[in-house]
């Protein structure tokens, strides 16, 4: 076992005797005439701060979901995958691994992923890994209910459990950093530019604790939350496919830009092609808050032409799209560069924030619950407790304001869960990606049977005209997870 467990493999367990799993054996009986021979299991997640700064090179703090992705599989003698899916809605697929080994992975003709285009990442993933020398197919059926295109991290589940599962049939050991970060560059496939959050956490969640998560090198650290505190989920009904649209990848583009520029008017000096604003931050010796000062500074325009970016950066238009756009973003004429960068520098001080009065709060020593480092969480005495919960509450306030108007990635049903939740002086947050899904709030443990029930009349009766019996489904409480794992 490594020191804090982030470079032992993925654990192996005996297969729980479950009701879900007894029902996915049948299925995948019924399916392929034999019982499976191994189950993976990979969580959904929920970020609690720092949005939009993974692929900006900033700490984030996710936790896992109890929600996963459950898959369970059969080696072949052939080399063919064999996909089913307990879901009707997403059809079987069959096909000759080594066919699309080196082929793009292609959308539909409306731009939008077949579902089983992540795990064709998965395992584009694995067969690079495995230089394409692999002994055995794969039946493989999957059973998720991780709520899908809500920003609870269902897409890079997926992947993660097919990478992880094609592995495991072909015998490959990976520790959990390097099958993490194999995930997160297997998911990038399906188009988008992704900063590995996701991934990450799927594979380095601890239960009871929060994950502070760190890049290059790719790291996690347990972050206890306050006892008293306790997250509620819920559905804002909008769902947003991320590789269905340039969204993502124009936010990923406008950071970089604004990266590359910082640095040239500052006077840096910088190599790569691909800058990230931590990048810039480094190269250029300044603070968080020295940063915002040269956004302010040198990108003063709310809107930048493409002409303009190229001249800033000294490049020709031809040398912009080859350099710095994907394909989903080369038609782009306009760049919102201020905004971006505002929005990245200052999250990413919120996540510090964040962190500190977790900190705080589980360090206190009025009443003597003192903390270690293994992610328990402490009681301590009232009132300090409700201004540590009003700190974090406060900064979550201020990155879904930040999202909403510097970022543009909210939506009005979010917005609108976020104002009945100040109602109740609950504060919540959009979380994932955005342009729909979810919010995350944290909401006084004694207090979340009311906001659930004030959130259903209010939001989901009143509003989304939902039969109250079925709310429940769309807002539940959460505590934090384990990462991915094995049953054989
Ligand atoms: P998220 O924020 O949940 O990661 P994405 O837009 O990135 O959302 O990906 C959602 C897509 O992942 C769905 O449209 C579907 O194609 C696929 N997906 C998610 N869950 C499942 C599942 N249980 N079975 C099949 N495909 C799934
Ligand atoms: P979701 O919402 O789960 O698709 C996406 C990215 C993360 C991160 C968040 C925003 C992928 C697979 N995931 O998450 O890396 O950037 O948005 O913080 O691209």
């Amino acid at each position: 076992m490594s020191a804090n467990g982030n470079t032992d493999t993925v654990p192996i367990r005996t297969i729980p005797s479950t009701d879900r799993i007894e029902n996915l054996t049948r299925r995948f009986h019924d399916e392929f005439g034999s019982k499976p021979s191994f189950y993976v299991r990979v969580p959904g997640r929920v970020n609690l701060i720092g949005e939009h700064i993974d692929y900006c090179g900033y700490p984030v703090l996710p936790m896992a979901l109890e929600q996963d992705i459950l898959v369970a599989a059969c080696l072949t003698s052939d080399s063919k995958l064999y996909l089913r899916n307990i879901n009707s809605k997403y059809n079987n697929f069959d096909v000759e691994i080594t066919k699309f080994a080196d082929m793009d992975i292609q959308p539909d003709s409306n731009g939008k992923p077949f579902w089983y285009n992540y795990v064709l990442c998965g395992l584009k993933g694995a067969l690079e890994y495995l230089n394409n020398d692999f002994k055995n197919g794969l039946k493989l059926l999957v059973d998720g209910n991780i709520p899908p295109a809500s920003g609870l991290s269902s897409s890079s589940a997926l992947v993660s459990a097919a990478c992880l599962a094609f592995l495991y049939a072909q015998n490959a050991t990976l520790n959990k950093i390097e099958i993490a970060t194999l995930c997160a560059k297997s998911e990038r496939y399906i188009g988008t530019q992704g900063g590995g959050m996701d991934q990450a956490i799927a594979f380095l969640a601890e239960k009871y604790s929060a994950q502070y998560i760190t890049w290059q090198p790719l790291n996690a650290t347990a972050v206890a939350l306050p006892e008293e505190a306790s997250f509620v989920v819920a559905h804002s009904l909008a769902e947003a496919n991320k590789a269905a649209t340039n969204d993502y990848n124009r936010r990923v583009i406008e950071c970089r830009l604004a990266a590359k520029v910082l640095i040239k008017a500052s006077g840096g000096l910088v190599n790569q092609k691909i800058v990230t604003l931590s990048h810039a931050q480094k190269i250029l010796n300044k603070t968080l808050v020295e940063m915002i000062d040269l956004v302010n500074e040198y990108l003063p325009k709310e809107m930048y032409t493409k002409p303009e970016v190229c001249n800033k950066l000294d490049i020709t238009e031809n040398e912009m799209d080859t350099l710095y756009l994907t394909p989903n973003t080369r038609h782009l004429k306009e760049f919102k560069l201020k905004q971006r960068a505002l929005h990245v520098f200052s999250e990413a001080l919120r996540v510090e924030d964040f962190r500190k009065a977790c900190t705080q709060s589980t360090s206190n020593g009025s009443n003597g619950h003192i903390n270690g480092s293994n992610g328990v969480t402490v009681k301590s005495d009232s009132e300090f407790v409700d201004k540590i919960l009003l700190t974090l509450g406060e900064l979550m306030s201020s990155s879904h304001e930040s999202l909403q108007t510097l970022y543009e990635c909210s939506h009005e049903n979010l917005d609108r869960l976020v104002d009945i939740s100040k109602k109740m002086n609950v504060h919540c947050r959009l979380t994932g990606a955005g342009w729909g899904g979810c919010v995350v709030a944290l909401c006084p443990k004694d207090k979340v049977d009311e906001y659930i029930q004030m959130l259903t009349d209010e939001f989901y009766v009143k509003h989304c005209e939902i039969e109250k019996s079925k709310a429940s489904v769309y807002v539940f409480a959460t505590t934090p997870n384990c990462g991915a794992l094995i049953y054989i």
